[in-house]
């Protein structure tokens, strides 16, 4: 059985994040070993929330970890609270990257162009730092116009997200993939970038009319899960549109407010039955 590390926080209430990555990972047959970054009563998208700083144990269970010879075939981080973090991050891809594994990186910062409660410009030059160790990075479009310092647009053509891809690989990692990405009103989906076969793909669904928290956590766990269930990137990322597509759908059919995330859960046999 393969074991993946994810690296983010633990919020509370309101689905996102090591709430999301560990049970659909899981669910994926993949074992999902977690370093959480800090503890939050809700997300941030919450008034008034409680913010438990826990970089302070990552070095730590990094040491033992290396003491116990434990090694992982992905390396997946989402949500990180701090600089300081990022660079304890460093820290540990030198420690734990090997030949065989691969690091896969969601610079999770914000969204619809603005970042999230908490993050500046600074934290997002740092995360491109952080990218730059990546062999897969998976940001939004507000995310990557940040680290790249780029004007976020309401809409883009195929030429300027093709130069966006070919930005982020020029960092370091070898495939880049764009979420939120749109050519057509009634469309959404992905678009990613291979700069070793210099190939690429795009996969898109009908636009569902609302947004809710926590999709590209979702999205990104389920990609992950994918790959390492030896889906090729091209099939991976069309099982990751589809699930997260099925669980907009259903929470959509609900009618309630959006704060809590989508229903992922209910759709955990569909996800199965696509691997
Ligand atoms: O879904 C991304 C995310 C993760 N973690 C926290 C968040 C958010 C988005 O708002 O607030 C704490």
């Amino acid at each position: 059985m393969k074991r993946l590390v994810t690296i983010q926080d633990i919020s509370c209430v309101g689905k996102c994040s090591l709430t999301v990555a560990l049970p659909i990972i899981s669910a994926m047959g993949v074992e999902t070993a977690v370093i959480p970054t800090a503890v939050l009563s809700t997300h941030t998208m919450f008034n008034n929330f409680t913010f438990r700083d826990l970089s302070n144990d990552i070095p730590e269970i990094a040491k033992h970890w290396k003491e116990e010879n434990i090694n992982f075939e992905a390396i997946y981080t989402g949500y990180l609270g701090s600089i300081e973090q990022i660079d304890m991050l460093k820290e540990f891809f030198k420690e734990f990257k090997t030949d065989d594994n691969f690091i896969f990186i969601d610079p999770v910062m914000g969204d619809n162009g603005k970042l999230y409660t908490g993050f500046d410009q600074k934290f997002a030059l740092e995360m491109k730092e952080l990218c730059k160790m990546a062999d897969i990075v998976v940001p939004n479009l507000t995310e990557a116009s940040y680290m790249l310092e780029r004007e976020y647009k309401e809409k883009y053509t195929e030429n300027e997200i093709k130069d966006i891809l070919i930005e982020l690989t020029n960092l370091g990692p070898k495939q880049a993939i764009l979420t939120g990405v749109s050519f057509k009103d009634n469309e959404l989906g992905v678009m990613s970038y291979n700069k070793e076969t210099k190939e690429y793909f795009t996969y898109f669904r009908e636009k569902i009319p609302v947004k809710y928290h926590g999709t590209g956590d979702v999205f990104s766990s389920t990609l992950v899960g994918a790959i390492l269930n030896n889906n090729s990137l091209e099939k991976s990322l069309k099982i990751a549109v589809d699930y997260v597509w099925e669980t907009i759908l259903d929470t959509y059919k609900e009618k309630k407010e959006n704060a809590y995330g989508v229903n992922f859960e209910k759709k955990i046999p569909y996800l199965i039955s696509m691997i």
